[in-house]
Formats: structure tokens, sequence, C-alpha cells
């Protein structure tokens, strides 16, 4: 009936085509009315992705001051997702279930919760130094943070807390086969949260850079196996790590190296002048593999259980080399090749390329200009720099292409993308953004094998380019073609959710999320939930002043549904979500209890509330999961202390008859008819080629499963001439039959959509 009605509609449509089609716009109608030009065609032809059509590249987004991640395809930059990560978010459920509660807390410092981050840089686990797809990090700058997220399912699995910074910046960056995730400080102060006077910034306050381990079986970074440089007050900024000739070193560059310290309100001049005094600041050299020996020989200081190789150690050791920088310098981004550093300077006019080699055979030689007052050694510029070129104003960041030697560097004075050529030094293109460009991405832009193809310039203040939303305007995605000779701008994308600074964009196809979890995930932790429970073991435990309900969720109802109380019991809720189907996804809220869960097909999570007023609390499904969706309720009852049921016997609804339930086995058995076509057609193709409807079909027969006991429970109760009973299972039983028809018909579209052929009568 249901296809039926379907081929109607189709047929309607079709018929409305072929009545409106002599009066349809032609496309240079179109073009006139909207005023657009060929180039815009062009521009639209390049990034517009038909219904159902999928982009070749993602790009991971930082979400600025949302503490989120966003996520947005390439060329339609069409938006995917928002990752919850450092901040609660409800329809994931994230901070809402005690799972993700669990992973809030790993950032909480100093004994407080921080419900937000700074997201700078996310980064994606390599693998011989190309993003593998498996897992993505990301800093926050505040909070000196920095968050895993497991791309298996998009979903924050971790946050570990830097135990020695007040703030950081240069993370995270990965090295090549993510064996750490570095960050660097920015804001120096006394390492280990200690106090210290201003007057002692020369002498107490401290940089870092923090190289995190990580186990990439485990999907977890590893503290006791992390340890940080100490460095010099100079405000470490972005890190890049080496790669191929140049893997085992990594590279921080900083800005006021002048070590000033403002203050307004004693007469001094600000920061700002004091920081950029001085013609040049420095880059900073690491040995990591080097680091790595002398922290594993353990000549560590322990910060706060943290391992800190000492300002004296790193010079002893040679682990740390300075290079000069041009002042206020901004972005370090080592070339896929591994063997040139490419820095911008927000004051200045051009970028510098370092030769890694040159660097490397000044510190083999040790041939350095002199030490700065830690004691780390300085390497001359002369000795270092492979070419300066002049760019434009304020360039910072870089991004490379596919094509050798090409790279793009963002110029925020002049609102403007430079293609150049840093082998040779010489500018070949530039094209102007809207103002002001922060960061820049190139597809895999930061690996041993770029992409090429397009480049988003990323900018922030983003005035007079949207419909006005008010004094708070959204930030300017900027999508440029950079196959060809020239830049093309094609598309702008509004980014309302925060200020993002950096992207990291990976070929799609190395995206392989799951489609529903094992049966019984916590998949905060991505293992097995011991609070699971199968259909049919449902359950509530109740104790002493707390009860837990074991539930499960399926296609229009939880299990229990009505859950009594008393006043001022804990009340823990541990719901599975039995689907098997792709996206039958169930929400979990309890009204005026802030709880909301989000429990997709095989998850387990669990909500947990103190039932402090007496009261009647319902509970619903909050995503649209079925057409009885809204059905998808219960009630929790709160009763006061010591209640005794005195209230007049009656009965709820309404009372059934014998007619009720013949009218509804009919419907019932007209239905099987129905479904039983539908099976006949599915199993005559090989619907087993396809993993996605064998899925389908399992979760079907589920559904057609639980209509036979329905059956039964009615069929037993209308032996029994209990026609209230009767009539009520007869409409459970074709509840499920409305399921399993439905879960049919998408499989039947799905097969005719992908070709099924047919292989028996
Ligand atoms: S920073 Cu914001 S534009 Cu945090 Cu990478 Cu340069
Ligand atoms: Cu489940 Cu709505």
């Amino acid at each position: 009936m249901k296809s039926l009605f379907k081929a109607s509609v189709a047929l309607t449509a079709l018929i409305g085509l072929g009545a409106t089609a002599a009066y349809a716009e032609t496309l240079q109608d179109v073009m006139k009315r909207r005023n657009l030009t060929e180039k815009d065609l062009m521009a639209a032809a390049k990034t517009y992705t038909p219904t159902g059509g999928r982009d070749e590249f993602l790009a991971f987004s930082s979400g600025g001051q949302s503490g989120q991640v966003i996520v947005y395809g390439v060329p339609s930059m069409r938006i995917l997702k928002y990752i919850a990560v450092f901040t609660p978010e409800p329809w994931q459920g994230y901070g809402f279930d005690e799972e993700s509660k669990a992973v809030l807390a790993q950032g909480r410092m100093n004994g407080k919760d921080i419900n937000w981050g700074d997201t700078h840089h996310p980064a994606i686990s390599e693998t011989n130094g190309e993003p593998d797809g498996k897992f993505l990090f990301i800093n926050d700058k505040n909070n000196p943070r920095i968050a895993v997220i497991n791309l298996h399912d998009f979903e924050t699995q971790q946050i570990v807390v830097n135990p020695v910074m007040a703030s950081e910046h240069g993370g995270a960056f990965v090295t090549p086969n993510s064996e750490y995730v570095i960050e660097a400080a920015q804001y120096a102060a006394p390492l280990g949260g200690e106090y210290a006077p201003l007057s002692e910034f020369n002498e107490k306050y401290r940089g870092g850079v923090t190289y995190w381990k990580f186990n990439k079986e485990k999907g977890r970074i590893v503290p006791e196996e992390s340890f940080t440089i100490e460095l010099p007050p100079y405000s470490q900024d972005l890190s890049d790590a080496g790669k191929l000739v140049s893997d085992g070193w990594s590279f921080t560059n900083s800005f006021c190296a002048e070590r000033y310290v403002g203050g307004i309100e004693k007469g001094r001049p600000p920061f700002e002048a004091g920081c950029s005094a001085n013609d040049v600041d420095y880059l900073h050299i690491f040995n990591w593999k080097k680091a790595e020996a002398v922290f594993k020989a353990g000549k560590v200081k322990k910060i706060n259980g943290h391992a800190v190789i000492t300002l004296e150690t790193a010079a002893a050791e040679g682990i740390v080399a300075l290079v000069a920088e041009p002042k206020s310098p901004h972005g370090v981004d080592v070339s896929p090749d591994g063997k040139f550093i490419v820095v911008g300077g927000k004051l200045d006019t051009q970028a510098s390329v370092y030769s890694f080699e040159k660097i490397k055979a000044a510190i083999d030689a040790k041939n350095f200009s002199g030490k700065d007052p830690y004691g780390l050694p300085i390497i001359a510029l002369k000795d270092a720099l492979h070419k300066q070129v002049p760019l434009g104003l304020g360039p910072l960041h870089s991004q490379f292409d596919s094509k050798n030697c090409i790279v793009y560097t963002s110029l925020y004075v002049d609102s403007q993308v430079a293609k150049w050529d840093y082998c040779e030094g010489k500018v070949l293109d530039k094209i102007s953004v809207h103002y002001n460009i922060g960061h820049l991405v190139a597809m895999e832009g930061e690996s041993v094998k770029p992409k090429g193809k397009y480049l988003i310039a990323l900018n922030k203040l983003a005035i007079d380019r949207f419909n006005p939303v008010g004094p708070l305007h959204p930030q300017n995605h900027q999508l440029i073609d950079i196959s060809g000779d020239k830049m093309e701008m094609l598309y702008d994308l509004p980014i309302p959710l925060g200020e993002p600074h950096y992207v990291t964009a990976i070929s799609a196809d190395k995206i392989q999320p799951l489609v529903r979890y094992k049966y019984g995930t916590d998949s905060r932790t991505g293992e097995a939930h011991k609070m699971a429970v199968r259909p049919g073991a449902e359950k509530i435990v109740k104790e002493p002043g707390k009860v837990t309900v074991f539930a499960t969720a399926i296609r229009s109802h939880f299990t229990p549904e009505i859950v009594e109380v008393e006043e001022g019991d804990e009340v823990t809720f541990h719901i599975t979500n039995s689907e098997r189907a792709q996206d039958e996804v169930h929400g979990f809220a309890i009204s005026g209890q802030d709880i909301n869960l989000s429990l997709e097909p095989g998850k387990t999570a669990t909500a947990k509330i103190k039932a402090e007023k007496a009261g009647v609390y319902p509970y619903y499904c909050t995503e649209f999961c079925s057409a009885l969706h809204l059905e998808m309720q219960g009630y929790l009852l709160v009763k006061p202390k010591g209640y005794k049921d005195t209230a007049a016997t009656g009965k709820e609804g309404q009372v059934y008859t014998k007619a009720d339930f013949d009218k509804q086995y009919k419907t019932n058995i007209e239905t099987q008819a129905v479904i039983d076509a539908v099976v006949k057609y599915i199993t005559s193709t090989n619907f087993k080629d396809f993993p996605t409807v064998v899925a389908l079909v399992e979760d079907a027969t589920d559904q057609l499963k639980f209509a036979g006991e329905a059956k039964q429970k009615a069929d037993d109760a209308a032996a029994k001439q209990d026609w209230q009973q009767a009539t009520l299972w007869a409409g459970q039983w074709w509840q499920y039959q409305v399921k399993a028809a439905d879960i049919g018909l998408r499989v039947k579209t799905y097969l005719e959509e992908h070709g099924a052929k047919v292989v028996a009568k």
C-alpha cells in the first residue's frame, strides 16, 4: 500500500513537471534574474554537489571559542557535523550522560569544571607523514589541554591537561607516525602553577614544549610516557614536526623574545610595544629523538608528577638550538620533503625560508654565533636561511601544493593569499580574499604528499559579507580553486560558531567511520558497557535510597515505560539502543532534570539524577525515530516519602471489546500479506551482496520476531476472552509489523537503486 502511494506521488510529480516545463526559466533567465556572470556559473559548477553527492575531502575546522570541531565537505562546503570536545553539546548527549561527563571531567583544572575551550589547531593522526584518518587532536589555548577524538565515531574520548603550562598555543601538531602530539606554551608563567612576582620574570617564568606520547593501538595519549622541555620565557607560538629528512626534529617559533612585561596601570607601555621592540625573535629547533632518549634515561625533573627536561639539561645535551627570526613571527610550516621551514611575520613583508640542511650542518659543526641568556646556542640567520621572499604585508601561515616547490601563504594585513615558489623564491600569483585572513588550508597541505586542488582562506571579521545577524558576525571560510596557474575564488562559507583558527583537510576516502556500535558499547571509552542489557532482560533494581533502571530503547518504546521511585532517591538509567538498523537513533530526556541522551544503535548511555522533588516527570525520545516517535514516552513517578496509594480505583484509558479486537486482527492479517510480498521480493534478489541490506534484513527479522511474540500474547488473551489485553497486544503486534514493513520498503528501494539482480523465483 505504501509503495502504491509512493508511485502515485511520483506520477503526479511527473505530470506536474510536464505541465510547467513550457514556462520553466532558461539558464540565461536565471543568470539575469540573479545577476550572475559566467564566472559565477563556473564557480557554482565547481562546488555544487547534487543531492546524494559526496565530497572529495573532509575538512576539520577548529570551532574557536565554541570548544568544538566543525566538520565540512570540500568542495561543497556543506557542514556535516559539530564534534563536541571541550563544551557540553546536548544533541550528542555530550556533557549530559555520565560517560561523557567523565571525559569532560578529565579536563578539570585545579578542581574546576572548564566547560569551554579556545580551540586553535586540529591535527589528524599520521602514518608515514600522511594523515591516516584514525584520530583527530585539538588544543585549547586558554586552558592548556589537548583532546583526542576517535574518527571511527567522531567522538571525543580523551582530554589531557598540561600539568606545567598556564596557557599554550603551538598544539596540536603530530610527528610523522603520531609518536608524539606536540603542544607549545604561549604566555610564560612559572612551570607547574606556582606564584612568582613579575619582577622575577627572567628567573622564574618559563615557556616549554610538551611531547605527548600517543598510543595508536589504544587511541590514547599516555601521560606517563610524555615529557616537556623547559624553555626561556619567550612566548612560544606555533610548531610543526619535521618529516622525512628532518624526521626526529621539531620547530617552534616564538615572539616577545624581549621578555617584556607590560603594566599600563603603572604607566608602563603596553605589552604590544615592548614585545615588538627588537628586530628578532627565535625559531626553536628541537631534536626530539634526543630529548626522548634523555627522558628515557631519567635525566628529568618532576613537576606535578610530569617529567621536565630542564633548560640546563636541554642546553648541555644539545636538545635545543635557536635561530634568529624576523620580528614578531607567526606560522612555521615544514615543506613536504622536510627540507625547508617557512616562517611568516605579522609585522614583516617577507617570509623566511630556512634550510634544514644548513641548520643541521651548523648544529653538527657547533657553528653558533653565541648563546641566549639561558645558555641555548644561537645559529646566525645567514647560516640557516635559504631565502627571504617579499610577499606582502603580514605573512602568517603557509600550506603546500601537490606541485613541487609551490606554497601558499596568507597575508593578514593585505587580506590576500600569495602563491609562490619557495625553492626559487619568487611570487607566482596573488588573490584578494575577504578580510582578514588568518590560517589557510590546502588539501592534505601539511603532509608529505599534499593533494592540491583546493585551498580555503580562513578569514576573520566577516563584515559586509553576509546578511547581517547583529553585531557579532560569522567568520568566513573561502574556497579557492588552485588547480590552475591562477587561483580562483569559488565560494563563501559563513562559520557561525566561534573563531576558527586552523583547519586540516583529508581525502574523504581515508575516513571510514562506523555506522552502528557493537551491541552495548560505551562510546566515550569505546569499550563494552558493563550496564548494557539485551531486550527481555530489562529490570529495575531498588536499594535503599537508590533505583537503577536497566533499560532498552527500540522503535517506538523504552522498556521500562513506568519507573516509580521515592522522593530523595538517586535514580540511574542505563539505556541501550537495541536497534540494528543504521541511523535509528533515539534520544532520552526527562522533564526538568537537565538530561538528554543520544542513543545511536548499539550504544549504552547513562543518565543519573537525584529525585529531589515529588511529582510526575514525563520522559520521551528526542529524535523523530519513527511514525510513532511521539508515543516513545514514559513516566518517572516520584512519590512523596511514605506515600500510600489511596486513590479511587479506576482504569486509565479506553475499554476495548471483542469488535475492537477483531478489527485490529483483520488489519494485522492484511499487513502481513504486504510484508510477505516484500520479503518474497527481497529474498528473490542477491540482497546478501549488500552489507547495508543484510543489516536491515536482520533488523526486520528482529521486528518480525517481536511481532510474533506480541501475536502470541494477543491470542492467549483472546482465548481467555480478555478483550482489553487482547486488543492492546494485537495493536503492539501491528506496531512491530509496521516497523518491519518500513524496513522492508527501505531495503526494496535500496536494492532497486543499487542495481540488485533477481536470482531466484
Ligand atoms: S593562530 Cu589564529 S590565525 Cu592560533 Cu594558528 Cu594564526
Ligand atoms: Cu525514538 Cu523517537
